[in-house]
């Protein structure tokens, strides 16, 4: 069964997207209208398929127009209107909105003087300097542009695609072929399963009986835009959102061989071939088997063909090639890690963004087993920010929660502060100690120089309330860059003062990245695996951050997630 829900979802967010760039204004109407419906949808457990024109207007936040797509995207399979704006912005162009310094507006008039449709005329644009003739643009920002693509390019994001995009589609197109005829088994593999940031295309292996029935099921996926090619076990499309997909069928005794093979990393795999070899076998895509005569040693599980070659199972977030085979080899692999006992940055329904209120995050909290949750919402000083009176109700709230609760769950009354351009925080330092739980984050000014960057934040962290540093480094994969920070400073405050490295579950985020993550190991802080959630369907985004932190090689002895309550409690009251 198709899943509908996704499908308008997938619908909305492009409709918004092109919306934007068809009317330049982030506070249109349309836009706005797409995007109320995107969030009403998004909680709306109903199955969609059944809802008639008038039932979908009966949900809050969804009207006419939306619903008449919403209807023609269930009955057609497709929406006119987006594809009339498919057509007049095509992918190449919309991908330009992940330049820093490229909105809406601006984006639109490349298109329309300069005849911009890509990123290859956006480079041929820039070197014939023609830029700067246009209204809005100089010569500063032609130098401003280049960079902007140079700082993508060498992150490799250009025609990559962030795994926040990547990995909802690729969970969907697996269940789908998961209910084909015959098929025992689908994943997704490649660099998503490896847990990259950024993935090249999606690499789907099925195991079936019947591989026609899944090359069919394939190039008839809701998503698909075009077919590149389809064989009788392999086939691949490019989605309508321009990423490519290559499906393998194999047979369920093949099963571990390919997972093991479609994972990669290339260079893993090279070294578990050099592995076999040394022992007269032979790996690939099929079976370890062996040299001569081609007995098969091991196939179907990869933890039998890692057996055989004298290891335990390595997880697919750690076969980079970094020495995972030596480590596994001696018993010093990365351990999985224990049970996490809470969350540390959840948001409610007071923040304006936030979408289920306190009671429901709470429960949601007991029903994963938590012992300790932090509310954190937005300060004031942000959009979707809280007033003083409304934090002071909420803390009654909770206390009367608290309460009722008894030692089940441990509620912590938080705040998510906002870092000022000079490392101010929201409120004052009174109302602020009051909190259990400050967490400070950076949601403006990212384009400070690297020096006034760190004192900012060097700043912020001298106040007593602050226990947690948020999203440090305010990237979004993809679109915006990590903010410039000399991190050794801040990290060596951040283990001097107590203060929690957040490990951030956001899929857009997953903050700070790797290479940030291998700087702060090497100052010893203390980490929490948070999932920045704003509803309750979003909690479990927090197994992201464990395996983001787990693919960083994090141990777990330095989660506070994983410390006893104690512990924990200690930590938490910066004891
Ligand atoms: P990507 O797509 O650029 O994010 O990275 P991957 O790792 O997903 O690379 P991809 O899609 O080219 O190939 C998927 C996996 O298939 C790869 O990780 C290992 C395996 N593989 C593909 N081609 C080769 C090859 O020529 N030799 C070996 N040993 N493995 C390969
Ligand atoms: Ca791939
Ligand atoms: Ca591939
Ligand atoms: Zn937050």
């Amino acid at each position: 069964m198709p899943d509908t829900k996704q499908d308008v979802l997938d619908m909305l967010r492009d409709l918004t997207e092109l919306t934007l760039l068809e009317e330049g204004d982030p506070q249109s109407f349309r836009v706005r209208a797409y995007e109320n419906a995107s969030q009403a949808i998004a909680t709306e457990a109903t199955d969609l398929g059944r809802l008639s024109l008038k039932d979908l207007q009966k949900i809050r936040g969804v009207g006419k127009s939306t619903s008449e797509k919403i209807r023609e995207l269930l009955e057609t399979g497709r929406v006119a209107k987006l594809e009339l704006l498919r057509q007049k912005y095509p992918r190449s162009l919309v991908a330009l909105l992940r330049l820093q310094g490229v909105g809406p507006k601006a984006l639109r008039r490349l298109q329309t003087e300069l005849g911009v449709q890509s990123l290859d005329d956006l480079r041929r644009a820039l070197a014939e300097q023609r830029l700067r003739g246009l209204k809005g643009f100089g010569e500063k920002s032609e130098r401003k542009l280049a960079e902007a693509i140079a700082r993508l390019e060498q992150e490799g994001a250009l025609d990559r695609t962030p795994i926040s995009v990547a990995l909802p589609h690729a969970q969907r197109m697996v269940a789908e072929l998961s209910q084909v005829t015959g098929v025992t088994h689908a994943s997704y593999c490649g660099s998503l399963r490896r847990f990259a940031e950024t993935v090249g295309d999606i690499d789907i292996v099925v195991a079936g009986s019947n591989p026609t029935a899944v090359m069919d099921a394939v190039v008839a996926l809701s998503s698909v835009d075009r077919v590149l090619g389809r064989g009788e076990t392999k086939t691949s499309i490019v989605t309508q959102r321009g990423i490519q997909v290559d499906v393998r069928v194999v047979q369920a005794h093949q099963l571990g061989a390919a997972l093991l093979y479609f994972t990669g990393s290339k260079s893993h795999n090279v070294k578990l071939r050099q592995r076999a070899l040394k022992r007269g076998w032979t790996l690939n895509e099929y079976a370890l088997s062996e040299l001569e005569g081609g007995k098969v040693i091991a196939s179907k599980t990869e933890r039998e063909i890692y057996e055989a070659l004298g290891l335990p199972f390595i997880a697919p977030e750690l076969r980079e090639d970094w020495g995972e085979i030596e480590a596994a080899e001696s018993g010093r692999l990365p351990q999985p890690y224990d049970a996490l006992s809470g969350d540390f940055h959840v948001h409610t329904s007071l923040s304006g963004d936030g979408r289920a209120s306190l009671e429901q995050m709470v429960k949601a909290a007991i029903a994963r087993g938590y012992g300790v949750l932090a509310l954190t919402d937005h300060a004031e000083g942000t959009v979707s920010g809280v007033s003083r009176e409304a934090l002071l109700d909420q803390r009654q709230q909770i206390q009367a929660l608290q309460k009722e609760l008894g030692s089940t769950l441990r509620l912590l009354h938080g705040v998510e502060l906002n870092v000022g351009p000079e490392g101010q925080l929201d409120y004052d330092p009174e109302f602020r100690q009051r909190f259990d739980w400050c967490v400070a984050s950076v949601h403006s000014h990212f384009e400070l120089e690297r020096e006034a960057q760190t004192r900012r934040l060097l700043t912020a962290m001298q106040d007593p309330s602050v226990r947690m540093l948020g999203h440090l480094t305010a990237r979004m994969i993809g679109g915006r860059p990590p903010i410039q920070l000399d991190l050794s400073r801040v990290f060596a405050a951040a283990k001097d003062r107590q203060i929690a490295v957040e490990v951030n579950g956001a899929l857009p985020r997953l903050d700070p990245g790797a290479g940030a993550l291998a700087e702060a190991l090497k100052h010893d802080v203390t980490f929490l695996l948070t999932s920045d959630a704003h509803d309750t369907s979003e909690l479990p985004l927090i197994d992201f951050a464990a395996r983001h932190a787990f693919k960083a090689r994090i141990p777990g002895s330095q989660i506070a997630n994983t410390w006893s309550a104690e512990r924990l409690s200690a930590f938490t009251a910066g004891r």
